[in-house]
């Protein structure tokens, strides 16, 4: 017996119910079911198995949002909430996010698609969705208060609209969107050219990530909202190294990584051993001829930037924010620079009263990533990864770009280290070391010696420290 018979038999229903149960079955069906991914691994690319097909991206420690085809609108469907999120091993951080995950999953359609998406709202404040770069009719751009109402606590919205353009896009809350980015609310939308393009490459790798940032101390769980710029974790798809996947790559294979800012500041995204082209920017593709090679470029907030460059260089390739501060976890920032300052003395004095004290940054910070420190528990390691030849002493946004020639087309499985040919890596010199000798050049045409100071002069500069919380500062 099937369900609608066995639904008018218990209501006791005949004839005159039959157009309103139908009415609530349509309304039922109207709605997709919500996909959740609870999981913080890279997902095999999402390969279209109805509407127009294209060639799906890679979204680095995340998911595509799978979608159903009604009467030739493309439905999604965005659940707001809370979620855990791993943000490394052994560090997961109490976040909102969509459908299980921050960010959430990567929205891909193709140019001309019409889309449908709903988004349920199980966060406990309202919200709103706004489609960052898209063009669409202005009570879509989901700005509460400004071209929508917002969404409640309980209650599901719709949003639809044609996807206009191609390119790299991101969605986001504009509703207390200090507090919801804060928290990590945030996605990719990718829109695929409709028909091979002139200014759109084919590609064999199609990459692509958020980059984020939290305040969460040391053994805590949940981020500061209130932080504006003195964040502890810098990451990309609200994952720190190491927990971010490599990008792992067929060599001579074309890859493009596509990358969106939802931070507070900007970000010089560094690829080491190859030059890359930036391809698309806000305004999707850019024309070939205003194309530059560079090794960094500058992502600034609320941006994107599509890169593409040839992996013709095999071997591990550090790929980062150069922001040195920003491949780095969670720290005490108020600890002054100790370079040069010796306190063996001092540390013995202290042990003496603090038997775990430990002295570090008399060397550098180097120590942090070697010496098995203590740390709180449910907190990343401040700088750590472990490389083929020792500590990488990185965190936040780092991760490697792994270039071999047997990696197998649509295999994203990490091939494991590179095994370097022989006599291709930097080397110890065992040998007898020449004594210095000073330069004996004093400069010449634009600043010759007789404008050098007569004496040496040593600088010593301390940075003040923050003010106290309170304090007034002196203008
Ligand atoms: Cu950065």
């Amino acid at each position: 017996m099937n369900a609608r018979r066995e639904f008018f038999k218990v209501a006791g229903l005949a004839g005159g119910a039959v157009a309103a149960a139908a009415v609530s079955r349509v309304a039922l069906a109207a709605l997709p079911e919500p996909v959740l991914q609870s999981s913080a691994n890279t997902m095999a690319p999402l390969v279209p198995d109805t509407g127009r097909p294209y060639n799906p991206v890679v979204t680095l420690n995340g998911w595509t949002l799978p979608w159903r085809m009604r009467q030739g609108v493309k439905e999604f469907h965005l659940v707001a909430e809370p979620v855990v999120r791993e943000m490394a091993p052994g560090f997961k951080a109490h976040l909102w996010g969509y459908n299980g995950q921050s960010p959430g999953p990567t929205i891909e359609v193709v140019e001309g698609d019409r889309v449908r998406i709903f988004v349920t709202n199980r966060l406990p404040e309202h919200t709103s969705v706004h489609w960052h770069g898209q063009r669409l009719p202005n009570g879509m751009d989901g700005v509460s208060g400004l071209t929508q109402p917002s969404i409640q606590p309980g209650k599901t919205f719709v949003y639809e609209f044609e996807a206009r353009r191609p390119g790299t896009f991101m969605y986001h809350p504009h509703a207390d969107e200090m507090t919801q980015m804060a928290m990590g609310m945030m996605g990719l939308w990718i829109t695929h050219p409709k028909a091979p393009h002139p200014w759109i490459a084919e590609v064999q790798h199609d990459f692509c990530f958020l980059l984020n940032a939290y305040d969460i101390d040391p053994g805590s769980y949940t981020p500061k909202i209130m932080t504006m710029l003195d964040f502890n974790l810098w990451s990309w798809n609200s994952r720190v190294f190491p927990g971010i996947d490599s990008l792992n790559v067929r060599q001579h294979d074309k890859v493009r990584i596509r990358v969106g800012n939802l931070t507070m500041t900007n970000h010089p995204i560094h690829l080491h051993g190859h030059e890359f082209q930036v391809t698309g920017t806000d305004g999707g593709p850019t024309p070939p001829g205003t194309r530059w090679s560079e090794v960094t470029t500058d992502v600034a907030v609320g941006q994107m930037r599509q890169i593409e460059f040839v992996a013709d260089e095999p071997g591990d390739w550090a790929f980062h924010c150069h922001k040195s501060h920003h491949t780095m976890n969670a720290m005490g920032h108020n600890v002054p620079t100790l370079i040069g300052v010796d306190h063996r003395g001092l540390a013995k004095q202290i042990s003496q009263l603090i038997p775990d004290y430990m002295v570090m940054g008399e060397r550098g910070m180097a120590d942090m990533g070697e010496m098995e420190m203590p740390i709180p528990d449910n907190t990343a390691p401040m700088m750590t990864g472990q490389g083929p030849f020792g500590g990488v002493e990185m965190g936040g946004m780092f991760s490697v770009l792994k270039v071999r020639k047997d990696q197998p087309h649509g295999n994203y499985q990490d091939p494991g280290w590179y095994q370097h040919p022989p006599g291709s890596v930097a080397y110890e010199w065992t040998g007898a070391l020449a004594p210095a000798t000073r330069s004996q050049s004093g400069g010449k045409a634009a600043m010759g010696a007789n404008h050098m100071p007569a004496a040496e002069i040593e600088v010593q500069v301390r940075k003040p420290l923050p003010k106290k919380a309170g304090s007034h500062g002196e203008h």
